[in-house]
């Protein structure tokens, strides 16, 4: 089987790394599209061994694609995914845009494949926010075995997740400091080199930041609606790789032993635990894996049927490109997407 794929954002951090899934993954592409603004029609990014022209994202006929892999953002998602879905493609967005719609299916796989059945309902499934990606995939296997009451997370988020200029801002301040230079901050609201910033998008009336806010809903409408969980999501001075401290609450209990075996066996995860110096997995070390990584189990013994863990996984990866990827493979394994047209 070989089917046509759009990507949208060819240009950005996603963009690239879903080109770059596509061709590690063997994706059955016949044709790949890279689709950008008019500024950067022309521009060539990698696919594989093989460079693609950009093209102009407003001139483009999606009736040529199956499948469109959309990493440009909300507003251009707002636009363009239901002109690229009326015309027939599978839009996969990696905006927030049409998440809590409840006729786009919200879909990690490893979690809730089956979500993929609602596909042509819009013919738009919604990939999660970065950090509620790698947090679901350790959190379903734990659900399914001792249930899941409450969750309590506080996020290292790297500003890759905020692009490429988030990381610039990083690299160039970075370097400021140890000339002197007074940093000034433009796509953060405080200096990120050497400090940590506790606001990732916009504040909401409750005092909560969006980020926040996704973590919570995004996890119910995937995993279970009946999940409680409060998220503290913080920008930290990494480039690439999002790291995430997790208090669970059970209704049954489960060893920190039992768990990590569970773990051990579920899909999407590689458990590095060892309960010694460096026996755990950081940010800088998961950059461009697909796995999510799971270090320091622990029982939580203040609260009843609690565990506590910590889990690391390349945000451009699993918290975006990667699943995006892994949907659209999901597309044809369910034969929801069937050859070229
Ligand atoms: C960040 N998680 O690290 C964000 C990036 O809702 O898709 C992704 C935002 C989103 O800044």
């Amino acid at each position: 089987m070989e089917v046509n794929v759009a990507v949208v954002g060819a240009t950005g951090n996603v963009g690239q790394e879903m080109l770059a899934i596509l061709e590690e993954r063997l994706f059955p592409a016949k044709e790949v599209f890279a689709l950008a603004s008019r500024q950067s029609v022309g521009r060539e990014v990698s696919y594989g061994e093989r460079t693609l022209k950009c093209q102009d994202l407003e001139q483009f006929d999606f009736s040529k694609v199956d499948i469109a892999l959309f990493a440009a953002g909300g507003a251009v998602a707002k636009e363009w995914a239901p002109k690229a879905a009326a015309a027939g493609a599978i839009v996969i967005d990696n905006s927030s845009h049409f998440r809590m719609d409840p006729d786009v299916p919200l879909i990690v796989p490893e979690v809730n494949a089956d979500a993929v059945a609602g596909a042509r309902k819009k013919n738009i499934i919604a990939n999660p926010n970065c950090s509620t990606a790698q947090l679901v995939v350790a959190l379903k296997p734990l659900h399914d075995a001792a249930t899941i009451k409450r969750v309590v997370v506080s996020t290292y988020q790297s500003t890759s997740g905020g692009g490429k200029e988030a990381m610039d801002e990083l690299f160039n301040q970075t370097k400021g400091i140890f000339v002197n230079d007074e940093p000034t901050p433009s796509k953060f609201t405080k200096q990120i080199a050497f400090n940590v910033i506790p606001h990732i998008d916009v504040f909401m009336e409750d005092g909560f930041t969006k980020e926040e806010w996704k973590m919570t809903a995004e996890t119910k409408k995937i995993l279970d609606k009946k999940i409680k969980l409060t998220a503290t999501c913080v920008r930290v001075p990494v480039f690439v790789g999002h790291a995430e401290a997790v208090n669970v609450e059970f209704e049954k209990p489960l060893s920190d032993d039992e768990a990590r075996e569970i773990l051990r066996e579920a899909p999407g995860i590689l458990v590095v635990d060892k309960r010694e110096d460096g026996g755990y997995v950081t940010p800088v070390e998961c950059v461009g894996d697909f796995a999510t990584f799971i270090s320091r189990i622990r029982v939580d013994p203040t609260v009843d049927n609690g565990l506590a863990f910590w889990c690391v996984s390349d945000n451009l990866r699993k918290g975006a490109a990667l699943n995006a990827v892994q949907i659209a493979e999901l597309l044809l394994n369910r034969g929801i997407v069937q050859d070229a047209a």
